[in-house]
């Protein structure tokens, strides 16, 4: 459960927030599995309420475990994950069961579905009064039984002690691991009890060979716990089900690369933080929540609206041994309400792309982005290695190599890096996979030329539009 089961040789999973199954089938073919993506974190499959305006938080309130929503509908996400896999790319559902949908006494959902969330029910599951937890608000943070049992933001509270309740929940995780699922993201983990998240996740089937999974491969888990310390429900309670998302991860990266400390401490990144072990951790620069200032993290998320800054320390997430890395992939959006680009019908309307490659139609697309795609590819080439021979100039300007297969510098300061540095590598000319590509023999960035012992002259002036150079065995020229 804290494996990513990814095809070998692939490793990064980059979450396709708000698209539609159809889309995500023809990205999988066309473009994620040719770049060497892992795989896709997808929004919630489950039925929704529909809510007024159409805001993307709909999707965290289930009306019923029919796999029906905006994203399309059951025939569609099985289609999708079949395609997916297919190219190589797995699929991670972002699954929603601490509770079910409240706000109203009648509500229908995107499937046609009803429910009376005032009465606490829910035919399409079907949920009744006795599936939930009494009527309380979470108001303690210092409390578990209050962050537990209670409503999360009036969100209808299931009662996962029950048996019953267990079963509803594991039939529904069954049903998309035999589609083919890779794993699941679990929200709002922390609102619920370990043991009652054991006796679910312990029952799930193996992954599904007819897709290209090992026999007796366990579904990996990724539970959305946040703790960025001093609160009455830890992280360390839930180490034992499966991976968890560091949120302190995300806030230091976010204070590190928009100054408020300098790169020179990265040097203990992981562990030497604090953080949890890196084989319990998920890492990531921003998630849908806090890109949009929900969840954890404040004014410190990075997110694409401060770009150079944001390719930056995805870069150094994707560059780092710490952790399995998550990309977020959004929608533009001021309005931190505002659902997905839609017609006057309510139906999304999915990413065109430019001849570039990047997205049209309100898509941010950051996984399209030749700084993050690019990335991704050297993940995939330095993979089994450590990091080693670090350098910095005491203050803001790092390098790193992995082993002999890749090196990575960082200028986050005012002025120039112009320096003669150890990259590890063989001698020979490399393309810089962040100002350019390899492409054909050649390279449509900057080259450099490392010498017999392994050094070579690194440049990133202070105005150009990454503060990044990467060079790996691939992009060899
Ligand atoms: C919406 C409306 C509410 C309304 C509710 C019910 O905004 O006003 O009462 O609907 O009608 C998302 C949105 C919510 C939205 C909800 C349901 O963020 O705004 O509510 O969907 O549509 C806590 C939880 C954590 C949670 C964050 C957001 O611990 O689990 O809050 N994150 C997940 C998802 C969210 C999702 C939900 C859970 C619910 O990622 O997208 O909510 O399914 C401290 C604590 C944290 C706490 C944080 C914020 O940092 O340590 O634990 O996070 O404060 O309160
Ligand atoms: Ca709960």
């Amino acid at each position: 459960q804290w494996d990513i089961n990814t095809v070998d040789g692939r490793s990064v999973m980059v979450h396709l927030f708000e698209w539609k199954w159809g889309d995500i089938a023809n990205e999988c073919e066309t473009f994620l599995g040719p770049m060497g993506f892992g795989g896709v974190q997808i929004s919630p499959p489950t039925e929704n309420a529909v809510v007024g305006d159409r805001p993307w938080w709909e999707r965290y309130q289930p009306i019923s475990y029919n796999f029906v929503t905006r994203s399309g509908d059951e025939a569609a996400l099985a289609d999708m994950i079949r395609r997916c896999n297919a190219a190589g790319v797995r699929i991670y559902p972002d699954i929603v069961f601490n509770h079910m949908t409240g706000g109203g006494s009648f509500l229908t959902g995107t499937g046609g579905s009803t429910a009376e969330p005032d009465n606490k029910q829910y035919p399409g599951v079907p949920y009744g009064p006795n599936d939930f937890n009494p009527t309380c608000t979470i108001t303690n943070y210092n409390d578990p039984n209050n962050v537990r049992n209670c409503e999360l933001v009036g969100l209808k509270d299931l009662a996962q002690s029950s048996e019953y309740v267990r079963g509803k929940i594991r039939d529904m995780l069954n049903r998309l691991i035999d589609m083919g699922v890779a794993g699941f993201r679990v929200d709002a983990a922390k609102h619920m009890w370990p043991g009652d998240m054991q006796a679910i996740l312990g029952g799930l089937n193996n992954l599904n060979t007819d897709h290209g999974f090992a026999a007796g491969a366990r579904p990996f888990i990724v539970q959305e716990v946040i703790d960025l310390g001093g609160e009455g429900v830890s992280h360390s309670e839930y180490l034992n089900i499966g991976r968890i998302t560091e949120f302190r991860f995300s806030a230091e990266i976010g204070k590190m690369f928009r100054g408020l400390n300098q790169l020179k401490y990265l040097v203990n990144w992981g562990e030497g933080w604090g953080f949890m072990a890196s084989g319990s951790a998920l890492g990531f620069v921003d998630n849908h929540d806090n890109q949009r200032g929900h969840g954890a993290g404040g004014a410190d998320i990075l997110t694409y609206k401060v770009s150079k800054q944001y390719k930056m320390a995805t870069a150094f997430n994707l560059a780092h041994t710490y952790g399995t890395p998550r990309m977020m992939s959004s929608f533009a959006f001021d309005n931190t309400d505002a659902g997905p680009p839609k017609d006057g019908s309510g139906n999304t309307v999915g990413p065109g792309f430019n001849a570039d490659g990047t997205c049209t139609n309100g898509w941010v697309c950051e996984h399209r982005w030749r700084q993050m795609y690019n990335m991704v590819g050297f993940r995939n080439a330095v993979a089994g290695t450590v990091i080693n021979d670090w350098w910095d100039n005491g203050n803001n300007q790092i390098a790193f190599c992995r082993g002999d297969k890749g090196f990575i510098a960082f200028n986050n300061e005012g002025s120039n890096l112009n320096t003669n540095l150890q990259t590890c590598l063989s001698a020979g000319t490399y393309c810089d996979v962040i100002s350019g590509s390899k492409e054909g023999g050649s390279c449509t960035g900057k080259s450099v030329t490392v010498g017999g012992d392994g050094t070579a002259n690194i440049v990133i002036n202070s105005d150009e539009d990454d503060g990044v150079l990467a060079i790996h065995v691939n992009s060899k020229l």
